[in-house]
């Protein structure tokens, strides 16, 4: 069974539904630009599961082949990485607020991290996409989480796969302490931050988060912005 299936077909939907949330997402960030509004989205990223890590997982978890679309939920993952932990919360309420998702699960493991130290919020979504054969109902898992935790993350699970998910206890335990650390440089960010809206006027402000974005427009990190839009935007600042 497992030799023969057509694994192209299985993943397209998830591929599919990956592609276009990016897309919405980026229209997000976008439009909280073009409105200057604060805009709490910094990264957004997504993957589709290869065949061998659903293998691998579906085999940990003991999940029956049948019954991976059910069980695995991550196979198609979108990650939005933030500055701030208050904006992982704004993220958070802007899933919540959508109407082409399902909330079926939220994990936060900012309030309570795993016992690897790990942080993050994770959502399950029900999200349905449309194939020639109908509608097809598909999990995604949205990660959210801050940049100093996605630092964290990232070296946390390069370490799971250069010690096969066995990391000796004494990187393990400096793990968790590092863990420890990110969260206290997000407490810190977070009162920086405060500290700079109490202080600054808000105009300055305004205008100095809006020239940051312009940076990264101009970077190409925002690259499917219209050419009209972005000289619109350069000209009110005069950084053209
Ligand atoms: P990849 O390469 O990202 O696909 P559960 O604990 O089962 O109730 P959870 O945590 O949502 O719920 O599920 P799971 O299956 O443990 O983890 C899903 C994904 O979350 C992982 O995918 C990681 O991306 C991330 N993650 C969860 N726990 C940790 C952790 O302790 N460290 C790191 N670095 N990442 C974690 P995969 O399949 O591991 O890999």
């Amino acid at each position: 069974m497992v030799e023969t299936f057509d694994w192209d077909v299985f993943l397209q939907p998830y591929e599919l539904a990956i592609t276009g949330f990016i897309l919405k997402l980026e229209s997000m960030k976008k439009q909280y630009i073009l409105k200057e509004k604060k805009n709490p989205i910094e990264l957004i990223t997504g993957r589709v599961k290869t065949p061998s890590s659903i293998l691998e997982k579906a085999k940990r978890l003991q999940v029956k082949f049948d019954d991976i679309p059910e069980m695995i939920q991550d196979i198609g993952g979108i990650r939005i990485t933030c500055k701030y932990v208050h904006d992982v919360y704004s993220v958070l309420d802007l899933l919540k607020a959508r109407k082409d998702i399902e909330i079926v699960i939220i994990k936060d493991y900012i309030e309570e991290p795993k016992p690897s130290g790990y942080r993050s919020i994770h959502v399950i979504a029900k999200y349905n996409v449309e194939t020639i054969d109908g509608q097809q109902s598909i999990y995604i898992e949205f990660q959210i989480r801050t940049l100093a935790m996605h630092l964290w993350a990232s070296i946390e699970h390069s370490l799971r796969y250069k010690y096969f998910q066995k990391i000796p206890d004494s990187i393990r335990l400096k793990l968790v302490e590092a863990s420890k650390i990110t969260a206290l440089l997000d407490d810190g960010m977070t009162e920086i931050q405060k500290e700079v809206d109490a202080l600054g006027d808000g105009s300055y402000r305004e205008e100095y988060e809006f020239a940051w974005e312009i940076n990264s427009l101009k970077k190409g990190n925002i690259w499917d912005i219209q050419y009209s839009e972005k000289m619109t935007i350069k000209k009110r600042l005069r950084i053209c």
